[in-house]
């Protein structure tokens, strides 16, 4: 018996240590140690020998036993220490690995062209307020100084939706908006950007629906150069410092005088080319003094206050600002378009 313990002793430690993991491990665990094991089996039946030899060979069996025991204690230590050590190398990062870039989206020409004409304006002190894109007959006509039988609403061919309502066909109807609410009927310094509405044919330079900046000024003592030098901020700050501006005599109901400001031809620098049509000029907006009128019928005292107003297009100041050739680029939303702008 004694030689039977010791050889499954042997046989039990040298498996320990060949075990390759803890499921292997276990299994030896169970052969040898379990209830159905050998070394339980000569316990069990320890009542066969005689009583000299019982005490010495329970006291070896349990030596057997624990020091298999101990073994696989230890052996269990040394393979859940490895387990840890191939996991954490396994899920080692190399962070010298380039990443895997993340597209990215990019803002809209238009969008650019429009923010930045926002802040240059509240950089001089203006707010910005907005209207409805489905307005009044009064506020895009009437109160522009334009009744209903005027012949300039030809101008701009309206979306009517009733005889009242129609698709704003300028930003002109948020000065008539904002003059009313002043209650105080006192300055004001404000752009309106936003969407506008025309019955116009689609074509390189003409949309359906496009984009205006309107700016209006009311305060005492407001004179057609308070306008120009604003325009001419506002032109060299857009298209570069060596760029002027001319005013040319035009018509609008709601200003008078009227004006139309070209800039500079920014290709040839006013020499004449393809661009300006052999000019030397490029028209980017229209602009005048507030009518008093406009002035009188939003309530204000048209002796004291004086105003001047402009409207822009800013799809055609984008145009002109990156060489773009047709306006429909603006709205078709083709990402090789707008993507050339990530830089600009
Ligand atoms: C007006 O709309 C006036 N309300 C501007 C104004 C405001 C004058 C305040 C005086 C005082 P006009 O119809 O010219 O003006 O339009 C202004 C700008 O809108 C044009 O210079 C042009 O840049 C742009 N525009 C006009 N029609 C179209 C169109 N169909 N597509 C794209 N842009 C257009």
């Amino acid at each position: 018996m004694e030689e039977r313990l010791k050889e499954l002793e042997t046989l039990a430690l040298q498996q320990v240590s060949e075990a390759q993991d803890l499921k292997q491990l276990n299994e030896v665990r169970v052969a040898y140690l379990g209830k159905k094991g050998p070394i339980t089996e000569i316990l069990r039946g320890m009542g066969q020998l005689s009583a000299e030899e019982r005490p010495k060979m329970g006291a070896l069996a349990n030596v057997v036993r624990e020091a298999i025991a101990g073994k696989i204690e230890e052996k269990q230590a040394e393979l859940e220490k490895a387990a840890v050590a191939a996991k954490l190398a396994s899920e080692t990062i190399d962070v010298t690995l380039p990443g895997r870039p993340t597209p990215t989206g990019s803002q809209h020409p238009l969008t650019k062209v429009v923010e930045e004409i926002e802040d240059l304006f509240l950089g001089m002190g203006y707010t910005i307020a907005e209207g409805p894109e489905v307005e009044k007959d009064y506020y895009n006509f009437e109160a522009l100084n334009l009744p209903k039988d005027h012949p300039a609403r030809d101008m701009q061919d309206s979306f009517y939706i009733t005889d009242e309502i129609l698709l704003r066909t300028h930003t002109s109807p948020v000065q008539a908006r904002t003059m009313e609410k002043n209650e105080a009927k006192g300055p004001i310094k404000i752009i309106c950007p936003g969407k506008v509405y025309r019955r116009d044919d689609d074509d390189a330079t003409h949309s359906h629906q496009f984009t205006q900046i309107e700016g209006l000024v009311i305060d005492e003592n407001i004179s057609m150069s308070d306008l120009k030098g604003t325009l001419e901020v506002f032109a060299k700050k857009m298209f570069g410092d060596e760029r002027e501006i001319r005013l040319r005599p035009s018509f609008f109901p709601f200003t008078e005088p009227s004006v139309e400001v070209d800039v500079s031809c920014a290709k040839c620098g006013g020499k004449g080319c393809n661009v300006c049509k052999q000019t030397g000029w490029i028209e980017i907006l229209g602009a005048g003094m507030v009518h008093p009128r406009v002035l009188e019928m939003a309530g204000y005292d048209s002796k004291k206050y004086q105003g001047f107003a402009f409207g822009m297009g800013p799809e055609r100041i984008a145009m002109l600002r990156y060489g773009i050739d047709d306006i429909r680029h603006f709205y078709t939303n083709d990402q090789r378009f707008v993507k050339q702008f990530n830089r600009v």
